[in-house]
């Protein structure tokens, strides 16, 4: 299968040298301390209560080395590194974030996926303002729900985020509902466009960037383009988080090798019924997938793999599929008997039914560029949308050109009920889903967390020239987040 909608773009693809694994027999951790997810430095936790997590977080320029034998990327950076450092909690944390932003221009952190109160959200309008430069803020929030999330500004998104600002947000489910794995491990995986210098190519030069995207030249796995070799002891398994940081590239991953299971996506774990058995996944730029992943039988070497276009010799297209990972059997280590992701969660699934509103993504040319809209407008012009909070809404999303949007949905999960008129499987909460080109598709959300949430496509290019709306959850007393 080709990637579906993506220009061409010739990847380099680095020299692959090889990490030390992480060590499976870990330390034993304090009682108190977070579950230990590999893959990532975890920030340290200031508060010592253990149903309250404290972190300082900074944003400021910093040399990354991203790209193996290639000198340091001027890039920006959470603390110094690319991507940040992991955050962590326990599901029903107090979270307290301060953050100081130590950048010459405005920033925020817009904490994707969770259902922070609408202050919190890291977004500029209304009364919510950037934090200056120089300036500190004290992000505050109950840690909602369990499951994989991430943070990254949310001003200038196309230039922050490819310059170096995300990470990962892990919020841990009470033990009896964590799968028994052998390690919990994160991959974040990200394309940055370098130019010929090894820095990074300047932003809006083309139109093809305006039009799909910015499609970069380099794939970074936890900010490196290096390949980490991953040891399994036979029967080990593993909890592999990935999300998708990309301005635009829609990653599909391919597991040659492996046994995956999706157990998992954008908001925590699913039901036994819900979980399946996969060779690929398509994952949009935003969304997160969370898979069980073992050797499969008779297999001593597999990979993590991003299948992308890239040109031969000849200047043909052809499908190539970059390792993010290796795995190798060691016969040596002792056999794991742990049983993966056991628990049964409970996921009410909303129907399908008349859309109660609709929003349609479109563009057009402009004098200077191309300017996206919803229902019309291009962000800052909105549209007043206002709905009760708790009021379940179908809401029916048209794409009108022929390129796909990952679409984005802050303050709520929602549920995708049907594509162009045909029931999916799409299984669980979300937060950012694909709609192809020319498509339509139905989601139902609740609206249960007040406040103005942002609505908008994922791809940063399209967010930041209009394709950005908002929607008012008036707060009413019967209902509390
Ligand atoms: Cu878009």
């Amino acid at each position: 299968m080709l990637c579906r909608c993506v220009p061409v773009v010739a990847l380099v693809v680095g020299a692959g040298a090889c990490l030390q694994p992480p060590s499976i027999e870990a330390p034993p951790l304090p009682d108190d301390a977070l579950p230990r997810v590999e893959g990532l430095a975890p920030i340290e936790d200031e508060d010592p209560a253990i149903d309250a997590v404290a972190y300082t977080l900074s944003a400021r320029a910093a040399d990354a080395e991203l790209v193996t034998n290639a000198a340091p990327v001027q890039a920006w950076t959470f603390n110094a590194t690319v991507p940040g450092p992991l955050l962590q909690a326990r599901v029903g944390d107090d979270v307290t974030i301060v953050f100081t932003n130590e950048l010459a221009e405005p920033t925020t952190i817009h904490w994707h996926g969770m259902r922070v109160p609408n202050e919190m959200d890291g977004v500029v309008e209304g009364e919510m303002r950037a934090v200056a430069p120089g300036e500190t803020f004290t992000y505050h929030f109950i840690a909602p729900d369990a499951g994989t999330f991430w943070f990254h500004p949310h001003v200038r998104t196309n230039v922050q985020i490819e310059r170096g600002l995300y990470g990962m947000f892990v919020v841990h489910e009470r033990e009896a509902d964590a799968p028994d794995v052998d390690a919990d491990r994160a991959f974040v995986v990200d394309d940055i466009s370098l130019d010929d210098d090894g820095d990074i190519a300047p932003f809006g030069v083309n139109m093809m960037e305006d039009m799909h995207g910015r499609f970069g030249n380099a794939l970074l796995t936890n900010g490196s383009d290096a390949v980490a070799t991953l040891s399994f002891a036979p029967g080990q398994v593993e909890r592999w988080r990935i999300v998708n940081t990309a301005n635009a590239r829609t990653m599909i991953l391919r597991f040659p090798g492996l046994s995956v299971r999706q157990i998992g996506a954008d908001g925590g774990l699913w039901p036994q019924i819900a979980c399946s058995p996969k060779e690929e996944i398509e994952l949009p730029v935003g969304a997160r997938a969370e898979l069980e992943v073992r050797l499969a039988e008779g297999s001593t070497s597999a990979s993590l793999s991003s299948v992308v276009l890239a040109l031969d010799d000849n200047d043909d297209v052809v499908e190539i599929e970059v390792p993010l990972a290796e795995v190798e059997l060691d016969a040596t280590l002792e056999t794991s008997s742990r049983a993966g992701h056991t628990a049964n969660p409970t996921l009410a699934l909303l129907d399908d039914g008349p859309a109660t509103h609709t929003l349609t993504l479109s563009g057009a040319n402009v004098p200077g560029g191309i300017e996206f809209t919803v229902n019309d407008f291009a962000w800052p012009e909105h549209e007043d949308w206002t709905v009760p909070q708790g009021e379940l809404q179908i809401i029916e999303v048209v794409n009108r050109l022929g390129m796909e949007h990952p679409f984005h949905l802050h303050g709520q999960f929602f549920q995708v009920v049907s594509r162009t008129g045909e029931a999916v499987d799409d299984t669980g909460w979300r937060d950012t889903t694909l709609l192809r080109g020319q498509q339509r598709m139905r989601i139902a959300t609740r609206f249960d967390n007040p406040g103005m949430w942002m609505i908008h496509c994922h791809i940063l290019e399209h967010e930041e020239n209009g394709m950005m709306s908002m929607v008012m959850v008036e707060p009413s007393s019967g209902h509390d987040m």
